[in-house]
């Protein structure tokens, strides 16, 4: 049985990794990164700066407002951060 659960969540990290976001931030896997789950990556990461990045205002980081946010500079790109 545990086997079973190992399998699905490896498939669905495997999914979430073929998109912007990390499967490295997003660690419950819902495909959005909380601030707390941001802040394991950019432990420099203010409330302030996730409002920013938050554009639509619904509190998650979805891929897109992601990869706006590398784009403008406001987070680093996670597959390039050296
Ligand atoms: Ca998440
Ligand atoms: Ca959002």
């Amino acid at each position: 049985m545990k086997s079973v659960i190992l399998a699905a969540a490896l498939v669905t990290s495997v999914t979430f990794s073929a998109n912007a976001m990390s499967a490295e931030i997003d660690t419950d896997g819902d495909g959005m990164a909380s601030f707390a789950e941001l802040q394991v990556s950019y432990p420099e990461l203010t409330e302030e700066l996730f409002g920013e990045i938050d554009t639509n205002g619904d509190g998650l980081v979805d891929d897109e407002e992601m990869a706006i946010a590398v784009e403008l500079g406001n987070l680093a790109d996670p597959e390039t951060d050296a």
